[in-house]
């Protein structure tokens, strides 16, 4: 492994969200320390050497965050937040949706190479309260940390601040062979990073703390925990750590600034792993990292640190001395050529508040903006327009595929950026060139990954054909249906409804 250590957070700077005016920054907690959460792994209703069955319920619930009043949420198999699920890639997955929520709601595979719009899970794929539904995929995609998360538009945002997230695994013989921690919940620990504001008998309120440019709240949660320690027994730990955050854009350090080594980003496990002190998350990326503690003796305590907040603290305990060395080469990148003849395709994210837009345009759910075709090879500029001073960095995301980053203005991606993405921060004034292929047809959405941003319309969604397909015909949602829908479900006239992202319409005098 090269001996170079990185030792800032890539991003420009100007743009850190800690500029911008509605920025609300973390407090640390006044709540005692807890025990970090992790949420257990879900248990297969039915497996077979070549399938695995699964239900996965978004139920409602209540959960003890704070002292006193429990907080109301949501959450998959479980009050908030939601089981790890692990899918073993080229097993056939079947899984049960089920809707136990008040409204409806749809279950998005964020990272899954799996075909679109509808066992993808975006806002094409509602599943009413009270029903279920089925979806089956085959997964060949290589080990990785993704994630479930609710996607009905324009009501990501508030759902998804409920608590309906979820980790998901892909496993594979590759990284099973590789010198890494893998004993769940032991030394091999999911990070899941929100924030949120307690109001009143420590409920949450979205649509009081509502802002167009992403909610935030001053306290910070990791696996829904408040406050929370981790008591650590083995000498190096594997955090898979997730943005789950709907505006927040965390900057992780360790005290003393301790050194880590990436070795896993959204789309899998990097080609080589990078040492660093300091690593940047925009939301819903995702880092693995491996952290030896070795140079600790029980009693210590190492903290982690978002900006100057502390996080999480590490308390060492005995352990046994381990001398793993990683590799220099840990797997190997497909990265094929470009398919002669085709241009780069070219995606504008621009502006702030209710006017984000993709391409000039707000999203629409009956309108398909762009077509590839299925096997073609793609480089698309991703470009945010917004001013140095004053913008905000956007994370791009794309359904159904995993991208590599080429560049970023024409230099080289960040060190950490040389696996696979399914999102990537895009600096203000900055093109960031990927390459893209998608393996499976389908129609799939891409988009800012700052909720309340989608949820306000900078997305788009593509068509991804095939030659003996050319015009898939598919039932996509319209927002009369949606609108029904929710007013019936929440017994509220339409004209009285309200959803965060429609704001961002009105004010703009459009319709969604
Ligand atoms: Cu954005």
């Amino acid at each position: 492994m090269s001996d170079k250590v990185y030792t800032d957070y890539f991003f420009d700077e100007p743009a850190f969200n800690t500029h911008d005016g509605g920025f609300v920054p973390l407090e640390e907690a006044k709540a005692p320390q807890q025990p970090l959460n992790i949420p257990p792994l879900l248990k297969p209703d039915k497996e077979t050497a070549t399938d695995t069955y699964y239900t996965v319920a978004a139920q409602p619930g209540e959960t003890q965050f704070l002292p006193g009043a429990k907080t109301k949420t949501w959450g998959y198999n479980n009050s908030v937040l939601g089981q790890t699920i692990v899918f073993e890639k080229g097993k056939h997955i079947h899984v049960t949706l089920k809707n136990e929520l008040p409204e409806l709601t749809t279950f998005h595979w964020h990272g899954l190479d799996v075909t679109g719009p509808y066992v993808d899970g975006g806002c094409h794929a509602p599943v009413y309260p009270g029903k279920s539904s089925q979806i089956d995929f085959t997964l060949d995609q290589p080990a990785a940390t993704v994630w479930l998360h609710a996607h009905p538009c324009p009501e990501t945002g508030s759902q998804v601040y409920h608590g309906l997230a979820a980790m998901v695994l892909v496993k594979d013989q590759v990284e099973a062979k590789l010198p890494f921690p893998r004993n769940w919940g032991v030394d091999d620990i999911p990070l899941i990073l929100q924030d949120r504001r307690f109001h009143d008998d420590n409920q949450w309120n979205y649509r009081e703390d509502y802002d167009p440019d992403g909610v935030q709240g001053p306290t910070a949660l990791v696996n829904g925990t408040v406050n929370p320690y981790f008591d650590v027994k083995t000498q190096r730990v594997r955090f898979r750590i997730l943005d789950g955050s709907n505006r927040r854009e965390w900057r992780l350090h360790f005290g003393d600034n301790l050194t880590f080594t990436q070795v896993g980003s959204d789309g899998g496990i990097m080609p080589a792993p990078v040492k660093m002190t300091k690593l940047m998350l925009t939301c819903a990326e995702r880092a693995e990292i491996i952290v030896d503690f070795g140079n600790y003796k029980p009693g210590d305590e190492v903290v982690l640190y978002a900006d100057n907040v502390p996080l999480v603290h590490f308390r060492i305990h005995e352990f046994a001395p381990d001398h793993t060395q990683l590799p220099e080469h840990l797997v190997d990148i497909n990265d094929p050529e470009v398919t002669p003849g085709l241009p780069v395709r070219k995606i504008v994210m621009s502006g702030m508040d209710e006017a984000v837009a993709l391409n000039g345009k707000k999203f629409e759910m009956q309108r398909i903006d762009a077509r590839q075709k299925v096997g073609d090879v793609q480089y698309w500029d991703i470009v945010n327009s917004n001013d140095k001073e004053g913008g905000m960095v956007h994370p791009f995301h794309m359904h159904g595929t995993q991208f590599t980053v080429i560049s970023r203005n024409g230099h080289e991606p960040y060190p950490n950026e040389h696996g696979y993405k399914d999102t990537v921060g895009v600096n203000p004034g900055e093109t960031v060139r990927i390459k893209v292929r998608f393996k499976l047809p389908g129609l799939y959405m891409y988009h800012c990954h700052i909720i309340e941003h989608e949820d306000g319309g900078m997305m788009a969604q593509i068509l991804a054909y095939t030659e003996d397909n050319l015009n898939p015909h598919y039932k996509l949602m319209d927002m009369d249906t949606l609108m029904k829908a929710f007013s019936a479900e929440r017994g509220v006239p339409m004209d009285k409804l309200w959803m965060g992202g429609m704001e961002s319409y009105a004010k703009m005098g459009m319709k969604m």
